[in-house]
């Protein structure tokens, strides 16, 4: 059975295991007829990943379309073919595809608003929002939200990784910047102690057993021997990938092959060392996944089909590989990057200060006008009272018109007061 680009990449989706180490007992048993175990959705981390989960499953439920989904290749994936397949669904499954969509927009509309509120949006990263459906049409889903979805969610699941190293890159650099900044606050006989106690996590960190290149006949034979516990000599590459294709849709999805590093990355790091940093695990495990997409993904679907699978097997790289470097072999990022990256914390600093001064300004501003006020409803008081009293006398034009400087602009509310003094003149008797 041949497996699809980019279709699979969104039907793992729904689909996906997060995969666990096989029970030993149950390693040896032929496929089992019992149902299969609850599924754990893996978020994709888009940020529409929950509007295209909904879509694939409201599409799933139409018989029709999921035989096309089933038969659809790559070609019919990217001409749009299968998007037009949409004309020929049941008309609720459209209804209810409308409804999601018009969640979505209002969804994305909130979000935007929030956004917009907040900060100061380019109108290109606004328009990103959108890409994912088609925002002329707000009401009903088409062929062309589908095609979009489809499109735009493997664009962005191929950018994902890159973005993941670059977040990772930053965060090193980050820690590194407060390290640097924390021994500068130092005197220099405890500066020198700290430096020589974090040199020597380093190094503790560095030592750890050989890591197996991934995907390698050793790495492989380990996972067979340790976690599914089966015996060395009987190592079969085909029954394997059965075994780790545990939601058993014939492929190994990213999920499926990152399980299989759990126990390499265990080798380096341990959660319960001080010098072991759990996120370089997870940016080791990317790593190594990548490392094995480059060498057996052939058809480049992000998914391992049995055929890839078995051919990689007969390749110099499964059977003698290089040495599989961790990431303490080689820094993260250069000097040069980590300046560049200093001056924009910087300069993200200066901004905030800024904004806080600014912030300090208005307050300022306000309170001076409160008080401003407060002078103002004083002399109101004085007036009145004054005006009452002289109202009581028998001449009432002659009320002081200017009994104090006023500044120009309160004269506005000066004449509205003059109307007001004279309206209570005037229910008084002279
Ligand atoms: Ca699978
Ligand atoms: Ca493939």
């Amino acid at each position: 059975m041949e497996f699809k680009p980019g279709l699979l990449v969104l039907l793992s989706i729904s689909a996906v295991v997060w995969s666990v180490p096989i029970d030993r007992s149950a390693a040896n048993q032929e496929p089992k007829d019992e149902p299969p175990p609850p599924e754990e959705s893996v978020d994709t981390g888009l940020y529409y990943d929950r509007y295209l989960r909904e879509v694939i499953e409201v599409l799933e439920t139409d018989p029709h379309f999921r035989e096309k989904l089933q038969t659809a290749n790559a070609e019919d994936i990217k001409n749009g073919r299968l998007s037009k397949e949409l004309d020929l669904v049941g008309h609720h499954v459209r209804t209810r595809l409308d409804e999601l969509k018009r969640q979505e927009v209002s969804r994305l509309r909130m979000l935007l608003k929030a956004k917009l509120d907040s900060l100061q949006m380019d109108h290109a990263s606004l328009l990103k929002q959108f890409e994912h459906l088609d925002p002329h049409n707000q009401n009903t889903f088409e062929a062309k939200d589908l095609e979009l979805l489809i499109s735009t969610a493997t664009k962005d699941l191929e950018n994902y990784d890159a973005e993941r190293h670059e977040e990772f890159k930053r965060y090193e650099m980050l820690k590194e910047h407060e390290r640097r900044e924390y021994l500068r606050g130092l005197d220099q006989e405890k500066r020198e102690k700290e430096e020589k106690k974090m040199q020597e996590l380093k190094e503790k960190h560095r030592q750890h057993p050989k890591v197996n290149a991934p995907g390698s006949v050793a790495q492989l034979r380990e996972v067979w021997e340790e976690t599914d516990g089966l015996d060395p000599q009987e190592f079969n590459p085909k029954t394997f990938f059965k075994l780790h294709d545990t939601n058993e849709d014939g492929v190994l999805d990213e999920q499926e092959l990152e399980a299989l590093f759990t126990k390499e990355l265990e080798k380096v790091y341990d959660p319960k060392n001080e010098e072991d940093d759990m996120m370089e695990m997870e940016e080791e495990r990317l790593r190594m996944r990548e490392h094995i997409m480059k060498n057996v993904d052939a058809n480049g679907d992000r998914l391992v089909s049995l055929d890839e699978f078995l051919k990689s097997t007969e390749t110099k790289n499964f059977n003698s590989p290089k040495e599989w470097e961790t990431l303490d072999a080689q820094p993260a990022y250069t000097e040069d990057e980590l300046q560049r990256f200093e001056a924009e914390l910087r300069d993200k600093e200066e901004e905030l200060k800024r904004r806080a001064e600014t912030l300090r300004q208005e307050q300022e501003l306000l309170k001076e006008r409160g008080k401003a006020l407060e002078a103002q409803r004083k002399e109101y008081q004085q007036v009145i009272t004054l005006t009452s009293k002289q109202s009581r006398g028998t001449k009432p034009l002659n009320v002081p018109l200017q009994p104090f400087s006023l500044p120009r602009s309160w004269s506005s509310s000066w004449s509205r007061l003059l109307g007001l003094s004279r309206i209570y003149l005037s229910w008084y008797p002279v």
